[in-house]
């Protein structure tokens, strides 16, 4: 198949997605091909990937294993009906995943993206109050700049100002906790900070104002991902759970980012040591390459549906593409290679090269913070007075030109690459943004 060749005409019909679409268009960056922990350019460079795509790519690029799988499964079966019939990888992978996570997060529910996956564990928690016959349970308590994805529930839920604004008055019945960033007491910290658990006793203040019997779930990232990587402070998600489980409030882990090795176990729950009721996941379910979100579920959830007439729909939700063929088979590959390739704890072992590499960018031009968890890291710059993000959206287009990817959200680098990096890559990255910063107004 012949190339169309790109013109400024065929760039524009399409609105790209969290893009300064008219900024991309004068100058477009195009990726034409991928492998291992490279990119590779349509004019021909490598480009280093230091965010795994989007935080999804976490065996890296072209794992054959993956591609064989996908393969394999568009030929066989290339898509069955997902309601009231089945087909057996499925089942299979659902097992697989549900042995992966500790119990009682034993029941599997498969979505398309993470913001699919934050809409079902949200809907899961209000309904599963209303069989238990506590249907007043229907508040959702999020967090300040949270980030569960783009739909209604998840912008509401969630604390990113400019993803809330433009779109009306979003869910009702929404409160929030407050983010847990202070550089004021835990800048440049390694790993958890010291300081900040007490930030969960404000959900004490938010049940005394609202009352626990009308409060369904509250909803965190592990670690904030997308708002510039914010690491939960010693003991504070420990306290959450506590306070959830003393008034009955379902506890809802996003994982979407955390998922799937990248803070050196398989997730955040095994990281931390504390078991939500719900777990969201996308992205590294399938290492990027086919759309797919789960959401885990503990058994006491589950069994609370499990009632009532055996012919009759348990969970009014589900989407067409539910546990598709080839997005199970693409998991069962991926899978398949983080377990020959230790790649789940992976991060531990390469977490403090990985610290040292980053935290050797401490005096570096324009840096004000570093921190970093797992193979994470986020790098905040000063920002230019009067016109905020701009430093670090020049940071990411000279990195690009330098031949590295970094991602960059408000005036904070954010790094997670793939968990088969090595040591050399880690190198290539963090003198890469050195030299870059030096070059920066
Ligand atoms: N929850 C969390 C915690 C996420 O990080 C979503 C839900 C939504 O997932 P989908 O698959 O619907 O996009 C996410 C997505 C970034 C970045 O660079 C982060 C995400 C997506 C794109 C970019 O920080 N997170």
């Amino acid at each position: 198949m012949s190339k169309p060749a790109l013109t400024s005409n065929n760039l524009d019909a399409f609105w790209m997605p969290f893009t300064a679409n008219r900024q991309f268009k004068q100058n477009p960056r195009l990726f034409v091909g991928a492998e291992g922990m490279f990119y590779k350019t349509a004019d021909g460079r490598d480009v280093l990937d230091g965010t795994a795509g989007l935080w999804c790519c976490n065996a890296g690029h072209a794992r054959p294993r993956i591609t064989e799988a996908v393969q394999r499964q568009i030929a066989e079966l290339d898509y069955a009906p997902a309601f009231q019939m089945g087909h057996p990888h499925a089942f299979e992978l659902a097992a697989r995943l549900s042995a992966l996570m500790p119990s009682p997060l034993d029941h599997v529910f498969f979505t398309n993206s993470g913001s699919e996956s934050v809409e079902t564990a949200l809907k899961m928690a209000i309904a599963y109050h209303r069989v238990r016959g506590e249907g007043a349970r229907t508040r959702l308590i999020g967090r300040e700049r949270g980030y569960h994805g783009v739909n209604f529930g998840g912008i509401s839920v969630g604390g990113i100002v400019a993803n809330r604004k433009m779109f009306g008055t979003l869910l009702g019945g929404v409160d929030h906790l407050p983010h847990t960033h202070d550089l004021s007491r835990n800048a440049w910290t390694r790993g958890q900070p010291e300081s900040g658990a007490e930030y969960a006793e404000d959900l004490i203040r938010l049940i005394q104002l609202h009352d626990a019997s009308t409060i369904a779930a509250v909803i965190v990232e592990p670690v904030a991902g997308s708002t510039g990587v914010l690491i939960p402070p010693k003991g504070y998600l420990e306290r959450l759970k506590a306070i959830c489980d003393q008034h009955g409030i379902l506890l809802i882990f996003d994982e979407v980012i955390t998922g799937f090795g990248r803070l050196g176990s398989p997730f955040a729950v095994d990281h931390f040591g504390v078991t939500p009721d719900l777990v969201t996941t996308a992205k590294g379910i399938t290492n990027g390459v086919i759309p797919m979100g789960a959401v885990f579920c503990a058994s006491h959830v589950h069994e609370a549906f499990m009632t009532g007439p055996e012919h009759l729909i348990e969970f009014f939700h589900g989407y067409t593409y539910s546990g598709h063929p080839v997005a199970c088979a693409a998991a069962l590959g991926t899978l398949d290679t983080y377990e020959e390739e230790g790649l789940l704890t992976r991060a531990a072992e390469l977490g403090p090269y990985w610290a040292d590499a980053l935290h050797s960018l401490k005096g570096a031009r324009h840096v004000i913070d570093i921190r970093n968890i797992g193979l994470i890291g986020a790098i905040e710059l000063q920002p230019i007075a009067g016109e905020p993000t701009k430093r670090a959206f020049s940071a990411f287009l000279k990195a690009y030109e330098a031949g590295v990817l970094i991602r960059t959200t408000g005036d904070i680098i954010a790094l997670s690459p793939p968990l088969i990096i090595e040591k050399g890559h880690i190198d290539q990255l963090v003198d890469t943004i050195r030299d870059v910063l030096e070059s920066l107004d």
